[in-house]
């Protein structure tokens, strides 16, 4: 594509650019270079004399020479637009202190000594949300990555570990309830209406670790007793008035720590467990240690402002920050580079966990769903990094698909090889070993080698090799014996031209397809650039099932026949591979669709084998809802995106709903039934009536492509007659995309209905945002001008332009006025929220694998945005990468 052809810039552009100076690029932080720190703080006394506006910080650190650190008498503090108001080094006031940036160097004769710094904060102005910030008439840190330093200088890096004391004061009526890490020591009252309290953490920790939260809030209380009985309390701390919101998030507490118990043996260490929930949050959660931060989002549920897939994750982040008070907190990071140390297994953690409290197949689909949709596309693009990144420039950009989701697959992977069992060996011996110290992937994976036996020396390169392996795939038949033949290649990646083939874990079985069963399970190795396996004993060419469970996050290549993929979408008793199979029956159709290698004939042969296999998944007594709800799910667009070197994002849009009407209308009888049978199911929490509920929707969705009227109706009815946000929501969004008066009627009604519930207010942004509607970029531009939407709220800002972002129809507008939209929102969302802008940039990165109108177009917007000269480190990091 030849982007120097493309118009010129508008004219004001182009006199930013040439006017400033290019912007300084942020320094590159780089994994190679780490040192161990050169002073130690065992431990620190934090006081703060809390207010909205002004809060004055006084932080007292017992510093050490580090024996293993390089000697320097400098004790370098990092900060973040804060300012020292004083300095005082063992009692003595310091006028000789230096800034060097934001940091503050102190010159120290001894190896110990006491050093004090007081300095002022104004919580109210923070609105980037790290560090000390206010949040509706609360306060509440946010610490990780490097917001502990925009608190108080310190050496803001997770391998220093210190214990906390920690005393706050303030007004009593504004902060009723002050809480920390650890357990409240003592408490009184102060003069003119105010208290105090201070907390004491026993357990060494970093940073990054801290949290103070105070303000008005209420407590949903209950206690756990631990396997060796002690006796926990534990508090969800809400707004007045959202008390009645939270009993799912306290079982779902419950429920982790005995599961943590159960399944990894792993107990809690302190008497109190709080977790609060706050409605500014620029993530889901804080793992902070015994106080947890949640988004309001992970918290707050019931059955009228919460779906199911709401009290899925609520359920599913509880266990994931509890669970890090081990795989996070007792077991830190050395670096930042080993974000995946944590995050990786957390995430794997938490994902065995939801499928232990719920349906494991289930599960699975969805995250191997979520890995396809978030990450694939990452190890992709312009800004692909391996699990263990080796550079960066803004860790923030690093909280990413990839060290989460593909982390947790490459733990996943050590799983299945060693067996469940062996697995549990490795996971004890690394908390063994590691146990109080910040440690590394290397850490990690030695112990897991040593724990189960295993031979990990090149299986190490999932933490070094960036990009998704794609497995080509044959099968071939001779007398009795069946061949499966092998090629892994592991595509270049920024920065990493060559690639290694790494060691591939792959389930399969051979299916006989007389019987439709198969002889037992396998796993194969695909250690090299190429495997072949032998199997002996069929006598004809039998089906395979390969990847099942999804044993390694790889693409798998395989020419198969449409009659081959509705045998396993029949039969294959791996629900994954059922599942999988189904998805490659649609995307090979889809693909051949989109890349206009379709006549009539194969086009009408093709839906109809799709159609004969969504008809027995329809109808298929065996089969439960929630499975049968999975199964029905077309692969997304991002994902048929993926499967082509560029494309043109509003052919497959087209190609993809031409599918989904052919459908419709093709099983609208079926689907019709389905839909009345389903809709006579009354609500209750139990696997059943959730498996009613989500096909319900489903059903509707088909229904609606097929037949506008007729979805409209049955939608509006759904809508009227609903008792929870499952179906509301759904019939909602069904509602959104059509061109109907009930979809007035539905919107104005459910605004209405839940005036003051930000959280609900969030889903009815996102349910136009995300609509199909013929005029959605007209409606988003109205939406952002609505009196509910606010710059300065995470949640609001994602809840509508995040929607946008991942909606073909809005963002890929043939017009480039999607692009447009978004590239706006980054450069007025940067200067309030740097770490929230910078999360919409990897949208428009994705140029190179878009056909040339538009990709000069998003080009065009990522090179007006790198023009802002005060942009954000965060954002310029990612908008230079996505250029590059
Ligand atoms: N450790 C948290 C994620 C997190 C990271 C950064 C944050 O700063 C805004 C907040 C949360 C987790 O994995 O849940
Ligand atoms: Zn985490």
């Amino acid at each position: 594509m030849d982007i120097a052809s493309r118009p010129a810039e508008p004219a004001e552009n182009t006199q930013i650019a040439d006017a400033a100076p290019p912007p300084a690029a942020p320094p590159v932080i780089r994994r190679e270079d780490y040192l161990p720190p050169a002073w130690l703080i065992p431990e620190i006394a934090l006081d703060f004399a809390l207010g909205l506006d002004e809060t004055v910080v006084v932080s007292k650190l017992s510093v050490r020479r580090n024996p293993d650190g390089n000697g320097t008498a400098t004790l370098r503090l990092n900060g973040d637009q804060i300012a020292p108001r004083a300095v005082t080094v063992d009692g003595t006031a310091l006028n000789d202190w230096k800034l060097d940036g934001p940091d503050l160097l102190i010159e120290l004769a001894g190896d110990a000594h006491e050093v004090a710094i007081e300095t002022v904060l104004n919580p109210a102005a923070n609105s980037q949300l790290m560090g000390l910030y206010a949040s509706n008439g609360m306060l509440c840190t946010q610490c990780e990555a490097e917001g502990f330093r925009r608190i108080t200088f310190f050496p803001d890096r997770p391998d220093v570990l210190s214990t906390y004391s920690v005393r706050m004061s303030g007004d009593k009526a504004t902060f009723p309830i002050l809480l920390a890490n650890g357990n409240c020591t003592a408490e009184g009252e102060g003069e003119d209406g105010t208290h105090w309290a201070e907390w004491h953490d026993p357990w060494p920790k970093p940073s990054y670790l801290f949290a103070l939260v105070a303000g008005e809030l209420v407590a949903n209380h209950a206690t756990f007793t631990t396997m060796s009985g002690r006796r926990v309390d534990l508090n969800v701390w809400v707004r007045p008035g959202d008390e009645g919101r939270t009993q799912h998030a306290m079982d779902s507490l419950i429920a982790s720590m005995k599961w943590d118990e159960e399944t990894f043996g792993r107990e809690y260490d302190l008497d109190l467990f709080n977790i609060v929930a706050v409605s500014d949050f620029n993530m889901g959660a804080m793992e902070n240690k015994g106080l947890n931060v949640f988004n309001t989002r992970y918290v707050l549920a019931d059955p009228d402002t919460a779906t199911d897939a709401d009290y899925d994750a609520v359920e599913g982040v509880i266990g994931h920050e509890y669970f890090h008070n081990w795989s996070g907190n007792r077991v830190t990071c050395r670096d930042w580079f080993q974000l995946s140390l944590k995050e990786g297994f957390t995430v794997l953690r938490d994902q065995l966990f939801s499928a232990d409290m719920g349906s494991e197949p289930v599960k699975r689909i969805e995250d191997v769903r979520v890995l396809r949709i978030a990450q694939f596309p990452e190890d992709s693009g312009p800004l692909a990094h391996p699990i263990r990144p080796d550079s960066y420039q803004e860790i923030s950009n690093f909280y990413t698909a990839t060290v989460y989701n593909k982390g947790a697959e490459v733990i996943r992977m050590m799983r299945t090889m060693a067996g469940e069992e062996a697995f549990r060996k490795g996971t004890d011996l690394y908390f063994e070993r590691h146990d109080g110290t910040a440690a590394t992937c290397e850490d990690f994976v030695k112990a897991i080698e040593d724990g189960t036996g295993l031979d990990l020396a090149r299986f190490r390169l999932w933490y070094s090799q960036a990009g998704t392996p794609q497995v080509s795939a044959r099968l071939e038949h001779d007398g009795r014996i069946a061949r499966l033949a092998l090629t892994q290649t592991v595509p270049a990646t920024p920065g990493q031209p060559e690639k290694a083939p790494m060691p591939i874990p792959l389930r399969i079985a051979l299916f006989d397809r007389d019987t439709g069963t198969h002889a037992g399970e396998h796993l194969v190795i695909l250690d090299g650039d190429e495997g072949s396996f032998a199997f002996e004993g069929f006598d004809k060419p039998p089906v395979l099932s390969i990847n099942r469970g999804f044993s390694a996050p790889v693409a798998i290549e395989m020419e198969r026949e449409d009659e081959d993929l509705v045998f396993l979408a029949a039969n294959d008793d791996d629900p994954f591979a059922r599942y999988e199979a189904m998805q490659s029956l649609v995307l090979q159709h889809l693909v051949a669709a989109v890349g206009g290698g379709l006549d009539e004939a194969r086009r009408a042969s093709g839906r109809a084998a799709i159609g004969r296999a969504m008809k027995a998944i329809v109808t298929d007594p065996e089969l439960d809802d929630l499975m049968r709800g999975e199964l029905m799910i077309l692969p997304a667009e991002s994902y048929l995106a993926e499967q082509l070197l560029v494309s043109d994002p509003g052919v497959i849009h087209a190609e993809r709903e031409a599918l989904k009407a052919w459908l419709g209308l093709e099983l609208a009888d079926e689907l019709k039934a389905l839909h009345d049978r389903i809709s006579a199911v009354p609500y209750s929490r139990d696997a059943a009536a959730r498996g009613a509920r989500k096909l319900k929707t489903q059903a509707l969705v088909l229904i609606a492509s097929g037949d506008a009227g007729e979805g409209a109706a049955r939608a509006i009815a759904q809508y009227r007659k609903a008792d929870n946000m499952t179906d509301r929501q759904g019939a909602v969004m069904v509602l959104a995309g059509l061109d109907c008066p009930e979809r007035e009627e539905a919107l104005a009604d459910f605004l209405a209905r839940y005036e003051g519930n930000a959280l609900v207010i969030d889903k009815w942004f996102s349910l136009q945002a995300g609509s199909f509607h013929p005029r959605v970029l007209e409606q988003i531009h109205a939406l952002a001008q609505h009196d509910e939407f606010r710059m300065s709220n995470p949640n609001r800002v994602r809840s509508l332009y995040m929607a946008a972002a991942v909606n073909p129809q809005a963002f890929h507008d043939a017009s480039g006025a999607g692009y447009a939209m978004i590239g706006e929102l980054i450069r007025k969302l940067d200067p309030i929220n740097p770490q929230t802008a910078a999360r919409f940039v990897p949208a428009l990165g994705r140029w190179r694998r878009v056909e040339p109108g538009r990709a000069a177009m998003m080009r065009a917007e990522l090179e007006k945005i790198a023009a802002v000269p005060s942009l954000s480190r965060d954002v310029r990091e990612q908008v230079t990468k996505s250029l590059g």
